[in-house]
């Protein structure tokens, strides 16, 4: 047996999953629902809201409790004295305010133990917008939206956690200041299962706007620009793969762990999704058809995106990758679908029906306002194409956001080589063939239950020496059988031209 703990922090649960990489199976899974579990704190699907929407927190004392929830479940499932290593994986850009960090002793619960810890009762995640004057601030510091995403992967974001720091130190500065250490979701958990303060990962880091993309170091000017005295409260970075100690004595006590059972650094949930996903060469890409589409995947070198539009984050895998989020997924797909009174059936009726390109009909399927490209307005918008007919449409809304994906991540300045996809909508082959035509690569469907788990167990694995990347994904983040579907390459010229007048058009109506 070769037993490797993953746990996701997740915005609405924490997930645990046990492999063996001797028999190359998940063995052991396991969850906690923060709302249902702990109604005691309030929260709805994990988070905590106020009169005004754009403030969105989480209690971290639920986050410990649920630590604890979900080692009990593990316990009850598996040898759990078998387990050579554990990591995890953290909802991004969420930040932790501790005054100090305790040493732990296993005749009290870790929740009594952290319970006045906390400089900051409740933690910002990544669903908080408020903090609008504080990218400015930053960004401007940094020399402009260029520049701050050259230095940091990311032009200045709301949810990203140095604005919500700067924010912490502007509104609360008393509270600030006797603040020792300031975690990320991820480093946070990983604190706990070593008892003691442990770094955090350049892929989590890379969403903080603190952190110099090329160097993975904190950027000194960043750190400036944000708050006094930063760089002395937070950790040093540490790449995800590091033995942060063997786990903490309590752990060993209380749920029956090995002493000798590694804590490795954790990451985000989405750079721990890459390895899910099996993504650990240059140029794989990964999919998600989603209520957002999302487009992410490794990058041998690091580029940032000139319109600081995409995210760039280091890779476990150790070089970078990208995360594009593209708001109108299957929200423009249904949108379309509920307009003509389709289902998914006539839906894919109607893309068998109509020729790759449409006869040159574009849309712009901008439902909602759109992240990329940036659009605050929204509005559905039509070039050579009759709203009447129904068939053009849904083609048209395909091809839209296929191109879209493929214009807008060409600043990666590496073209996928295979694309790998999940989500609701990869089970449509014929919305697949119109992506694998317009990326002009083969595309395959991946069943991902919880990548990022999966992502965390593996990363525990490789850490602690179990192999190399290409072996020990292998078995675990296969494509399901068959799912290959591949470009027919007089669509993919087509496409070619397309894309061309897509961009024209996308760019006129901005
Ligand atoms: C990524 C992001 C989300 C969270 C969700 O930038 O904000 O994907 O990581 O957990």
């Amino acid at each position: 047996m070769s037993l490797y703990l993953g746990l996701d922090s997740s915005t609405q649960s924490l997930s645990a999953m046990v492999i063996d990489t001797a028999t190359r199976a998940i063995v052991f899974e396991a969850s906690v629902n923060f709302s249902e579990a702990f109604p005691e704190y309030g929260t709805q699907s994990g988070t905590l809201r106020s009169d005004d929407p754009a403030v969105v927190h989480a209690p971290p004392l639920m986050w410990v409790e649920a630590l604890e929830a979900v080692l009990l479940q593990v316990k009850d499932g598996v040898d759990v004295s078998q387990i050579k290593a554990v990591s995890g994986s953290g909802q991004q850009h969420g930040s932790v305010y501790l005054k100090s960090f305790p040493e732990l002793d296993a005749s009290q619960s870790l929740k009594s133990q952290l319970a006045g810890c906390f400089s900051r009762e409740t933690s910002p995640i990544w669903m908080d917008s408020s903090t609008s004057k504080q990218c400015e601030e930053i960004r401007e510091a940094l020399g402009g939206m260029q520049a701050t995403t050259e230095a940091t992967g990311s032009n200045t974001f709301e949810r990203f956690t140095g604005p919500q720091i700067r924010k912490f130190y502007q509104e609360e500065p008393e509270a600030y200041a006797e603040t020792k250490h300031i975690a990320l979701v991820s480093s946070f958990m990983a604190s706990l299962l070593t008892g003691k303060p442990v770094g955090i990962d350049p892929g989590d880091g890379a969403g903080m706007n603190l952190m110099d993309i090329q160097a993975k170091q904190w950027h000194a000017s960043a750190l400036e620009a944000t708050a006094e005295d930063l760089g002395s409260k937070l950790p040093p970075l540490s790449p995800s793969h590091t033995v942060a100690g063997n786990i903490a004595s309590y752990f060993v006590e209380k749920y029956g762990f090995d002493p000798g059972c590694k804590s490795i650094v954790w990451t985000g949930d989405n750079p721990s999704s890459v390895i899910g996903l099996g993504l650990v060469a240059p140029g794989m890409t990964a999919i998600s058809l989603g209520t957002s589409d999302t487009l992410f995947g490794s990058m041998g070198k690091c580029a940032t995106d000139p319109n600081g539009e995409g995210h760039v984050f280091g890779s476990p895998a150790g070089d970078y990758m990208t995360l594009i989020c593209f708001k109108n997924g299957s929200l423009a797909r249904e949108a379309i679908l509920n307009q003509y009174g389709l289902g998914w059936e006539g839906f894919s009726k109607s893309l068998d029906e109509t020729p790759a390109g449409n006869h040159g009909a574009l849309m712009l399927p901008w439902f909602e306002p759109e992240i990329v490209p940036h659009v605050l307005t929204p509005g559905v918008h039509r070039q050579n194409l009759d709203e009447s007919d129904a068939a053009a449409n849904c083609r048209a809304v395909v091809e839209a956001q296929m191109m879209s994906m493929k214009l807008h991540s060409e600043w990666m300045g590496e073209a996928p080589t295979k694309i790998f996809v999940t989500g609701g909508a990869s089970a449509n082959e014929q919305i697949l063939q119109v992506m694998a035509d317009v990326f002009d690569c083969p595309v395959h469907r991946f069943e991902s239950t919880n990548s990022a788990a999966l992502g965390a167990a593996l990363r525990a694995a490789h850490a602690a020496g179990a192999g190399e990347w290409s072996d020990l994904i292998h078995g675990f983040t296969d494509p399901v059988a068959g799912s290959e579907i591949l470009p027919k390459h007089e669509h993919a010229a087509i496409y070619r031209d397309k894309v061309k007048a897509y961009q024209v058009f996308e760019q006129a109506m901005r």
